[in-house]
């Protein structure tokens, strides 16, 4: 690994630029990329291109091998819809026709229309949207924050993912560190619950097959049977929405049945007994029939987690993108503290391990003016109802909402509106970048800096660039910078540039983190890398206590806490539509990429009632929208639930429509997180297969 000097120095350098690269050489970085795993790369450029992607042994958790969709990131690097300069719009709003402009004229336009909106309707009329984009801590809530907050914009709730989980685990364990991968092979039963690991993590499969080589049980909780579910020795294929009824059954059990680990939780909790009062009326009889499973199996969910040990929860996210979401996630995280399989190794839960860290943010909130804050989750709402003020002014980066977000008709309205005044800042030309008044072409994380860490295992490490930025792409650490400067927002203290945006942020990082990313480009993990729960990491909750019935969350969930709200499917929409993780993108990001036709996955017994067969036309619809496309028939899902996959662009579907168009834009019960799956459908044919 380089030190910085020379980090510095392949950037700015003499000999920078593509005549320095004559021969071919390898770079080692990281994929920051929204994916539990942040591989590290070996790149090797060939002439100042791209040449090969592969992993690196740096990491060693991911073994030297990653997914074939980054292998092909050089494709969106050079594709043809890589955006390679900023543009300003020539045709209607969506079309996608622009003309070219200078950074400039660019940078000059956007500097001018912002400052009219505040002076005219004020800084909260100005709404910024960005989610993970490349997913690095430079790429997002640095420059970029600092902008929006000294021009008073409205403040964006960051929901449309992990919000509900986040919570739960803030809420019991202040987001204690999680199990690592490392330690699956220790425990003797893992619980993959709303967790693909096939597609959405796949540097986990070989620690949980070396814990079956060594008599693990593996238990799968998913509509779907993903290709783990396959393998399980127990699947339950529970109906959409379902999870709070089957972990309110287990803890029942443990309650009633005396398996409920009385000095763990005279120790190290409180409000068991309110919990227990909550799971009280959720018998296996009744629970089963709630989640369409059986009785027998859901028994022996409860048998098999109360005998083993260690015991451990792969706690994902498909369980938290419902009505339901939020106390799903509660009760399944709380089912370890109940059971009392925290202090050995492999045993407790996995949830989102980048707090691990201990990261101190505290600049992200500095100074922050009481602005209206606008739930991601409702951006259509905010573009089309907000009127005090309306938004007049919206900038997306770091986000493909047109496609990502809920209630996509709704979305797509918005962003046609004549009065709005849109910037996008990305890679590539996506559907979001089609509705852009400017255009800013954005570096990839092979063309800039950034710090990826990982949200699986606990890593952190260095990005630096690969290859020069294409054309006139620019990082965001620049474009934010200028503009902040532009508006005569800059402070004197303010990091220049990306290079010093990246010096500032790893001033920012205590030490010896800081020391370590800045001498070697990788951090030496805490704990070893490996936290037992309740041994080495402990809650960062007040005295450390697991507070079981966390009533500060309480008064918002609609039906109070561990409260179940009813499955929301009527006879003109019997269907739940899920949308989860595919292998093919990450998010929406490489999308572009050449695919098969896109399918609607349905159990033969819904074909069967509905006349469809294998690749016949149909239209997927409700009262928000409709998807047209063509029908996989398959038994790998469960009946009365249809999957769609999740980060489709436009032009993927016959009519332009993604999931998001049938997704409503209500608010999970904790964290105002995403209902993606709490689409209702139905589905019709409108052709014979081809
Ligand atoms: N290849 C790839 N990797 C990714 C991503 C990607 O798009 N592609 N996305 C990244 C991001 S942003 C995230 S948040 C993570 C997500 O990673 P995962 O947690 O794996 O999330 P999902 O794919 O949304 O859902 C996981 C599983 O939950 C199931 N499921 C759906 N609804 C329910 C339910 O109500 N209950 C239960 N028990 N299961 C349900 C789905 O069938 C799916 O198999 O993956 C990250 N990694
Ligand atoms: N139907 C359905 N939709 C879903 C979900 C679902 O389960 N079902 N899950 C949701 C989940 S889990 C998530 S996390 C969201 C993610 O939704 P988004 O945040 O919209 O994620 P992406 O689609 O990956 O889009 C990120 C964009 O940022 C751009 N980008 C990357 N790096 C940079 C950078 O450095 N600068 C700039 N300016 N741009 C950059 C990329 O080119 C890409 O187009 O999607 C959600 N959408
Ligand atoms: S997306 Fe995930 S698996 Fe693929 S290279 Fe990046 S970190 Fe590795
Ligand atoms: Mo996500």
């Amino acid at each position: 690994m380089q030190s910085m000097q020379q980090v510095r120095n392949s950037r700015s350098g003499p000999h920078s630029g593509p005549t320095a690269f004559a021969s071919a050489h390898v770079v080692s970085t990281v994929c920051p990329l929204d994916c539990p795993d942040s591989c590290s790369l070996d790149v090797t450029v060939r002439n100042g291109r791209i040449a090969v992607i592969d992993g690196s042994h740096a990491n060693p958790v991911t073994g030297g091998y990653i997914c074939a969709k980054v292998r092909r990131f050089g494709e969106r690097v050079y594709g043809a819809d890589r955006l390679l300069s900023p543009a300003v719009r020539k045709g209607p709003k969506g079309v996608g026709s622009f003309a070219r402009v200078s950074w400039d004229e660019a940078l000059g336009t956007i500097a001018a229309r912002m400052r009219e909106a505040r002076d005219r309707w004020g800084g909260q009329s100005i709404l910024p949207y960005s989610y993970g984009g490349s997913n690095g801590l430079l790429t997002q809530d640095t420059s970029d924050a600092t902008l929006f907050r000294r021009l008073g914009a409205s403040q964006l709730a960051r929901t449309v993912c992990a919000a509900p989980t986040g919570a739960a685990n803030m809420a019991l364990y202040g987001k204690m560190p999680s199990v690592t991968y490392e330690d699956y092979p220790e425990a003797r039963l893992i619980i993959l619950w709303g967790a693909n690991p096939s597609a959405s993590g796949i540097h986990l499969i070989p620690y949980i097959r070396e814990a079956r080589r060594k008599g693990a049980r593996l238990i799968a909780i998913d509509p779907r049977t993903t290709p783990l579910a396959r393998q399980a020795d127990l699947h339950l294929a529970v109906r959409p929405g379902t999870d709070l009824v089957v972990a309110l059954a287990v803890h029942r059990y443990l309650f009633e049945e005396g398996r409920a680990d009385q000095a763990f939780l005279a120790a190290h909790t409180c409000g068991a007994n309110r919990l227990r009062e909550k799971a009280q009326p959720w018998t296996f009889e009744r629970a089963a029939a709630e989640a369409g499973v059986s009785v027998d199996a859901l028994r022996q969910l409860a048998e098999w987690y109360a005998e083993a040990s260690p015991a451990l929860i792969r706690c994902g996210w498909g369980q938290e993108r419902n009505r339901n979401g939020g106390n799903a996630s509660l009760a399944i995280l709380a089912l370890p503290a109940v059971a009392g399989k925290f202090g050995v190794r492999g045993g407790g839960y996995t949830m989102r391990n980048s707090a691990s860290w201990g990261i101190p943010r505290s600049w992200i909130g500095a100074d922050e003016p009481a602005t209206r804050l606008v739930n991601m989750n409702q951006l259509g709402r905010a573009l089309l109802e907000y009127d005090t003020p309306p938004v007049k002014v919206l900038f997306v980066y770091n986000s493909n909402a047109a496609v990502t977000t809920p209630n996509q008709r709704k979305v797509l309205a918005g962003l046609e509106r004549d009065d709005l005044f849109t910037v996008v800042f990305e890679q590539v030309m996506t559907d979001t970048a089609r509705y852009a008044d400017v255009l800013l072409p954005a570096t990839t994380f092979l063309e800039g800096y950034d710090l990826a860490r990982a949200y699986g295992p606990i890593a952190l490490r260095l990005g630096k660039p690969v290859v020069e930025p294409a054309g006139e792409s620019r990082s965001n650490a620049d474009v934010f910078g200028e503009l902040t400067e532009r508006l005569g927002l800059q402070a004197a203290c303010d990091p220049r540039g990306e290079l010093e945006e990246m010096l500032d942020v790893l001033g920012r990082l205590p030490e010896p983190m800081a020391s370590e990313l800045r001498e070697h480009g990788v951090a030496s993990p805490p704990f070893d890398g490996r936290p037992i729960q309740f041994t080495d990491v402990w809650p960062l909750t007040p005295g450390r206590t697991v507070n079981l019935f966390p009533d500060a969350l309480d008064a918002d969930a609609p039906a109070g806490l561990y409260g179940y709200q009813p499955d929301p499917a009527t006879p003109a929409c019997p269907l739940a539509l899920i949308s989860p993780a595919s292998e093919r993108t990450i998010s929406s990001t490489l999308a572009e990429l050449p695919r098969p036709d896109v399918r609607l996955l349905m159990h033969p017994d819904d074909a069967g009632a509905r006349g469809l067969r294998e690749g016949d036309a149909v239209r997927v619809f409700n009262d928000l929208g409709e998807v047209r496309c063509r029908v996989a028939v398959g038994a790998w899902i469960r009946p009365g639930t249809v999957s769609l996959p999740k980060g489709l662009w436009r032009r993927h579907t016959a009519n332009g429509y993604t999931a998001t168009a049938l997704a409503p834009d209500t608010l999970t019960d904790l964290g105002g997180g995403a209902c993606f799956n709490d689409a209702r459908v139905q589905v019709e044919k409108v052709g014979s297969r081809q």
